[in-house]
């Protein structure tokens, strides 16, 4: 069954003022970036639109003049993402006048953490962060609206007046400290559990961390060949950020993709970004994924150690990963400075299976080789074999069949006593 009709995506166009005191390179990688963010939402960015100005229009964020070119440019599009954060009054006139939805930055990661948040204090964290960026702007859409409610704001809606909007600016004041409430409540409960999984380690977890842009959600669909997985009824029910490594492998790793660093956060969504990352705290390996082509790497690097030691994942093995070497970067000097990573392009033959081959062998480093024999009339449990450990090597005998397995200690020993000893190894005639 297929398990969800695709829709066509929304077209959108990014857009940004520059102001004189930011650099021709800052405004194109804040630009691009936001780009990036639009594709992780699904959209289909058709224009770039740019203006360099003295300040922000403040009628509607752009020119008088520039707004009527946007107009054109937007005819085809569904949206606008303008690279600032505005005022409800610039994003109404900006899209009566452009003819199409605007959103703004913050708007647009709003969206993105809303939809990786997947735990409970994740989702607690952004829904505090989205009710902050509505609770001002509320008052704003009220005093637009004007005593007669004239306005078509989405948020004050027709006859908004302020003193109703007071009062939803104090339930959103009280929403906000319930949920801070129920975080540190669960915060104690959290912390349990994670010592919990740790103990018993269960599932072989990769996730990929890293900045926007760096290739994480390329590398995964590679290592998990995710259209391939599609009819894979055992993992149907997995999240579309959770695929498990294909071909499939003994063990079987579970591969998981993050929201990924952005380089312009707006400051009031940083807690809600690192809640994101408990996909990080669940993985029992990370791979820390760099844009080697980027020069400001070094930078980054350090700031996703740093966030990921804030956010206790600091023990959490990982592996260094250079990717988009096609791209620039120096290979040998990347293996000097970091001994143990690994540099790849996930454009060039050889480097997934170089990443692959990487994270098999960290999870098959505890494993074991052992032989077990699987009587005839034991064949139910030949299924059981296969699931659990790689076969090296299958012999049939008299009675059964000799099996060389390389598997997890405790999947053998439970294999085994299920099994039962194997007679002497004979001569097959
Ligand atoms: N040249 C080059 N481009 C790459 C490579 N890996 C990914 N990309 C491109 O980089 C962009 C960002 O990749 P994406 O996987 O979405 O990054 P994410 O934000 O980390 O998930 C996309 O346009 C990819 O096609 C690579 O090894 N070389
Ligand atoms: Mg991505």
């Amino acid at each position: 069954m297929m398990r969800d009709v695709k829709e066509k995506p929304k077209r959108a166009i990014v857009a940004a003022v520059q102001l004189p005191e930011v650099s021709d390179i800052e405004f194109e990688s804040s630009l691009t970036e936001l780009h990036q963010l639009a594709k992780t939402l699904g959209f289909d960015v058709t224009g770039r639109f740019a203006q360099k100005r003295a300040k922000f229009d403040q009628t509607a964020y752009f020119g008088t003049g520039k707004r009527e070119e946007l107009r054109i440019l937007a005819e085809d599009a569904d949206l606008i993402l303008v690279d600032h954060e505005i005022s409800p009054s610039q994003a109404r006139n900006l899209e009566k006048e452009a003819g199409c939805e605007v959103m703004d930055r913050t708007m647009v990661i709003l969206e993105i953490f809303h939809r990786h948040a997947r735990s409970r204090a994740a989702r607690a964290q952004v829904e505090i962060a989205r009710l902050g960026y509505m609770a001002p702007r509320m008052r704003e859409a009220a005093k637009l609206a004007g005593p007669q409610g004239r306005g078509r704001s989405g948020v004050g809606g027709r006859g908004a007046s302020e003193s109703r909007t007071e009062l939803d600016r104090r339930k959103i004041r009280d929403r906000i400290s319930e949920l801070e409430k129920e975080l540190s409540a669960m915060g104690a409960e959290r912390k349990t559990q994670r010592a919990r999984r740790q103990e018993r380690p269960g599932l072989a977890r990769v996730a990929l961390v890293g900045y926007t842009n760096a290739g994480k959600s390329t590398l995964m669909r590679a290592l998990t060949g995710s259209e391939a997985l599609v009819a894979d009824k055992l993992f149907a029910t997995l999240d579309t950020t959770v695929r498990a490594l294909h071909p499939e492998s003994v063990p079987r790793v579970l591969v998981s993709d993050t929201v990924g660093f952005i380089k312009n956060l707006p400051h009031g969504l940083v807690a809600s970004f690192k809640s994101t990352l408990d996909e990080a705290l669940e993985a029992s390996l990370l791979l820390h994924v760099v844009d080697a082509s980027d020069p400001g790497f070094e930078r980054q690097l350090a700031v996703t150690d740093e966030v990921l030691a804030e956010i206790g994942a600091k023990d959490v093995p990982r592996i260094l990963v250079f990717n988009k070497i096609d791209r620039g970067g120096d290979e040998a000097a990347l293996r000097a400075r970091y001994p143990d990573c690994i540099v790849i392009s996930a454009r060039r033959e050889g480097g997934i299976a170089a990443l692959r081959g990487a994270i098999l062998a960290f999870f098959r480093r505890d494993l074991v080789e052992a032989d077990l024999y699987l009587p005839w009339s034991a064949q139910q449990l030949r299924g059981e074999i296969f699931l659990n450990c790689q076969v090296l090597e299958e012999r049939a005998g008299n009675d059964g069949a000799f099996f060389r397995v390389r598997g997890e200690r405790s999947a053998v020993q439970r294999l085994r006593e299920q099994l039962g000893p194997a007679p002497r190894r004979r001569p097959v005639c």
